[in-house]
C-alpha cells in the first residue's frame, strides 16, 4: 500500500497535483529537475511512497533507496553525466526543506562543490 501525507510538496508531484519538469519515472521512484537548481544538472530523485526522511525509508522499505538510486543513474547518464554527485540532506539542521525522502543529483560545473 502506498503511503501519502496530504501537505507533502513531493507527493503532489507524484500524484502530478502541480507540475514539474520530470526526467524519468519507475514503479517505485521519480526524477524531477529541483526548482532552484545549483549545478547544470541538478535533479532530485524521490521515492513515490512518503517517508520523512532517508532513514525512514530505509527502515520502512529499504529496496526503495536501491530504486531511487538505479533512476538517479538512469538518468543522469541520459543526460551525459557519467559522473555525478548525490546528496542526501536530513534533518533541517542540515538543510532539510521537503520532508519527503529525495537524493539531489548534481554535475555538470564546479556547482557540484556547493553546499546544499
Ligand atoms: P532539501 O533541502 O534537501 O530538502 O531539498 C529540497 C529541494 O527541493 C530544494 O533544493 C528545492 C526543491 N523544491 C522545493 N519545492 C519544490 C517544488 O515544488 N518543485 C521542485 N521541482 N523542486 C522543489
Amino acid at each position: 500500500m502506498s503511503t501519502v501525507a496530504p501537505d507533502c510538496v513531493f507527493c503532489k508531484i507524484v500524484a502530478g497535483d502541480i507540475p514539474a519538469e520530470v526526467l524519468g519515472r519507475s514503479a517505485e521512484a521519480i526524477a524531477f529537475r529541483d526548482l532552484n537548481p545549483q549545478a547544470p544538472f541538478h535533479v532530485l530523485v524521490a521515492p513515490l511512497d512518503h517517508h520523512e526522511n532517508a532513514a525512514a525509508s530505509a527502515a520502512a522499505d529499504p529496496a526503495s533507496l536501491g530504486h531511487v538510486v538505479a533512476l538517479a543513474d538512469e538518468v543522469a547518464q541520459e543526460a551525459g553525466n557519467a559522473d555525478y554527485r548525490m546528496i542526501v540532506n536530513t534533518g533541517a539542521g542540515a538543510g532539510q526543506t521537503v520532508f519527503h525522502t529525495h537524493v539531489h543529483v548534481l554535475a555538470g560545473s564546479t556547482g557540484m562543490t556547493e553546499a546544499l
